[in-house]
């Protein structure tokens, strides 16, 4: 802890967000933090990190923190649990676990965990434990599966242009990312570019963000249209001239049969879509098509669509349209998953997977747990559960069939958390975990380059324990298939994989704290040749076979035999009709991220209450005045909140920033009571952001 400087220590921020900052903690003489920065050397962070982290010893001293393992006395849901020490918990676990599996055999355990910590010794050990035991396996689907699909169709490869570049450009174009509240140090780069070398910053989303007020141009479009702009844009880039012929030839698969295609996608056609004018997305296409050095700065959130990976595979194409890949500060990139080459093998073990175990969709945690035969892949039922890192009660997609699915009494359900979630009131056993100052892990950035070391720099209270502990802990107690990465430290985690990539050891990167791994600008650029066998950017995707990092062991699923061939609009997002006239998105809220920080008093002050946003011309045709108490719904349930009039969203669309504990809506129905869960094609996914619903004032 004073490797640096007395009364500094060095960590890596673990949450899940793309930025994973580079951070300084101020340590105050009794061993405990003080204010959390960026850390000013590292030249992604620069020195720049959100509100909510700098904050963190809200969180870390945060009086509602769990400190004692419980064991439920209630009713499921009733709340009620009592003190009990940490053996007695794990012994009940493996018992109950043991039974579990003598009576419907191994798959019906479900260990289920996300990304509360990207650290990939706390995060990713679950996985050792699974395949040791032959658990079901999990088929991740909440986050990134349409975006990389539809980038990959494209590039071949999850990888792309330094994100640093971003600085260089002339023009960058942050498309369906909301980065003032999820991904701040993207506003870094792009600003400095504006003011070194008055680049312009073009933004594309569904309302006026906190990005958009930065924005030289906003283009607010509706909600699943962005397939529809992409082909307009490159309607005009072909038409008038601003296509880079000899680029489209050396470096793309189809460039004849693309521009054919989109002959029909004119500006006229994208307007009716999209909700914007025809002179707007001209303007937009002249601007991308004359500045050579764009950075197109691709995110998730208009990927949460059920036409999400076609929507990114077509915004991604403008780049090879125009050839912007060939330039520094130009090309598109979305995620630098790909460069890392690290060895996870001593922590996830994957010589120990059975193919034939089942890989359930962690999405359809609702549906599996009520017993649904197709989500349970014919399987036998989920009776037990272990969770780490996530909140499904609240984050997971068709929320009344997880609380239902939840509340079955024959279900086994352990969490392991840091707060009495809405997750950990539904278990059977509650255990606390430390929190990432508190445990040694390793990060690597996705929307960055950097691998980074996360070491315990205080002491955690007595009681709560690292993910790392538990999983070794019941793996002996369960008698798993013994391997040496259940007899490891973190430390020696973090040492073995070092040294086993070639990337120094633990001692190395303590002295050096990141390893920036971006790859050359040949490569990052794709100017050797794109991620395909062929070597090119493919307009033409082949989408069921597409070399997807999200592609499970099956079929591909959704409707993929009916997407596009090219890019264009696939009109298969759920549709407004009579009884649901509105299409709702639920943008993350910038003082939460996900359901971690809406237990801190500074960021719930901050957001205020649950709201939903709509614009005053459509709430009028329903008579819903500004601040109304209102009821917004569809098959699959009805929340309560409070509407807000907002001028700036896309006309029929509403929009609810969150994740609010579901506990702070009037009837404890959280706003994903609305989402869906049906998987997303071609590689699954939840459309979070692709909602018909209905809207009534209450009074
Ligand atoms: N403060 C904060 N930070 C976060 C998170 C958080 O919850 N809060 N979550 C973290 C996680 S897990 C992730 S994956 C990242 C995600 O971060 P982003 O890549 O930014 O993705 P989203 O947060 O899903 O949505 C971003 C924006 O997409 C817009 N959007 C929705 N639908 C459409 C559409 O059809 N078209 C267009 N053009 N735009 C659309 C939304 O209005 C929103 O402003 O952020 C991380 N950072
Ligand atoms: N409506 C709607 N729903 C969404 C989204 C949306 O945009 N709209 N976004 C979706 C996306 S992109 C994602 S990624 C998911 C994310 O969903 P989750 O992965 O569930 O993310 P968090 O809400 O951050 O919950 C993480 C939990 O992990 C706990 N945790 C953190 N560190 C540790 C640790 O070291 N050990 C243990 N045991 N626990 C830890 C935290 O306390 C927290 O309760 O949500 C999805 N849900
Ligand atoms: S911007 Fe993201 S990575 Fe950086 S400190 Fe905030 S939550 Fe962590
Ligand atoms: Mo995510």
């Amino acid at each position: 802890m004073t490797r640096h400087e007395p009364q500094t220590a060095f960590s890596a921020c673990p949450h899940d967000c793309p930025s994973t900052c580079a951070l300084e903690i101020d340590l105050r003489p009794d061993g405990g933090i003080g204010r959390v920065r960026g850390a000013k050397d590292n030249t992604y962070t620069a020195g720049v990190i959100c509100a909510k982290v700098a904050r963190y010893a809200e969180r870390l001293y945060h009086p509602d923190r769990l400190l004692r393992p419980l064991r439920r006395i209630g009713r499921k849901g009733e709340r009620r649990f009592e003190e009990i020490s940490w053996d007695a918990a794990l012994d009940l676990i493996a018992e109950r676990f043991l039974a579990a599996e003598a009576e419907h055999g191994a798959e019906t355990v479900w260990p289920y965990h996300y990304a509360g910590t990207m650290g990939l010794v706390q995060r990713d050990s679950i996985h050792r434990f699974r395949h040791a035991k032959g658990y079901s396996r999990q088929f991740d689907t909440f986050c990134t599966n349409m975006a990389w699909t539809g980038y990959v169709a494209g590039t071949g490869k999850l990888a792309g242009p330094d994100p640093r570049e971003m600085a260089l450009s002339d023009q960058i174009v942050i498309w369906g990312t909301n980065p003032v509240a999820t991904q701040v140090n993207v506003m870094t780069h792009a600003i400095a570019a504006r003011k070194t070398r008055g680049a312009r910053i073009i933004v594309v989303d569904v309302y006026e963000t906190d990005t958009m007020k930065q924005a030289d141009l906003g283009l607010i479009i509706k909600p699943g249209t962005d397939g529809a702009l992409a082909c307009a844009i490159m309607h005009v880039l072909f038409r008038d001239g601003y296509a880079d012929r000899p680029y489209l030839d050396a470096y793309t698969d189809c460039p004849a049969a693309l521009e054919a295609h989109l002959a029909a996608r004119t500006p006229e056609w994208a307007a009716g879509l999209t909700g914007l004018s025809v002179e707007r997305i001209e303007e937009a296409a002249r601007r991308i098509g004359e500045v050579k050095k764009t950075y197109f700065r691709l995110g998730y959130g208009f990927t949460r669509s059920r036409n999400g990976a076609v929507a990114m595979h077509a915004a991604t194409s403008i780049a090879a349209v125009t050839g912007a890949w060939k330039y520094e500060g130009g090309g598109a990139f979305h995620n630098n998953g790909a460069i890392y080459g690290h060895d996870k093998s001593m922590i996830e073990a994957p010589e120990l997977i059975d193919p034939a175990v089942r890989a359930l969709d962690q999405s359809l945690i609702g549906r599996i747990l009520t017993g649904d035969t197709a989500a349970l892949l014919g399987g036998p039922p989920v009776t037990a559960m272990l969770i780490q890192n996530t909140n499904p009660v609240s984050v997971a997609p068709e929320q009344e069939r997880v609380k239902q699915g939840f509340l079955r009494e024959d279900l086994f359900t352990v969490v392991h958390e840091q707060f009495m979630t809405e997750t950990a009131e539904m278990a059977d056993i509650v255990l606390p975990a430390t929190q990432f100052l508190e445990h040694d892990d390793i990060y690597k950035g996705g929307g960055h380059q950097h691998l980074m070391l996360g070491p315990k720099v205080t002491d955690p209270p007595s009681g709560p324990r690292e993910n790392l502990y538990v999983l070794n802990a019941l793996a002996k107690r369960l008698g798993a298939k013994d391997h040496p990465g259940f007899h490891m430290t973190a430390r020696e985690h973090i040492d073995w994989m070092l040294k086993s990539s070639g990337y120094g050891s633990l001692e190395t990167l303590e002295d050096s704290r990141w390893i920036d791994l971006q790859p050359d600008f040949e490569t990052s650029h794709y100017l050797s040749g794109f991620g395909h066998a062929d070597g090119k950017y493919h307009f033409r995707p082949d989408w069921g076979k597409s070399a997807s990092p999200n592609k499970p062991a099956g079929d591909p699923m959704g409707p993929w035999r009916t997407m596009p061939d090219l890019p264009d609009h696939w009109d298969s997002i759920e549709h407004t009709d009579l009884q649901h006239p509105f299409r709702l998105v639920t943008a993350p809220a910038r003082s939460f991220l996900n359901s971690t920080f809406n237990e801190t008093e500074s960021s719930r002050k901050r957001e205020k209450r649950p709201e939903v946003w709509i614009r005053p011309q459509d709430a009028a045709k329903y008579k819903i005045a500004d601040g109304a108490h209102v009821k917004m719904g569809n098959a699959r349930g009805v929340v309560t909140l409070h509407a807000r009039y907002v001028d700036t969203i896309a006309p029929g669309t509403v929009v609810s920033e969150g994740l609010w504990p579901n506990s702070a809506f009037e009837d404890g129905k959280g706003i994903n009571t609305l989402t869906g869960a049906d998987p997303v094609a071609p590689y699954g996914g939840a459309a979070f952001h692709d909602t018909a619903v209905w809207l009534r004032a209450m009074d």
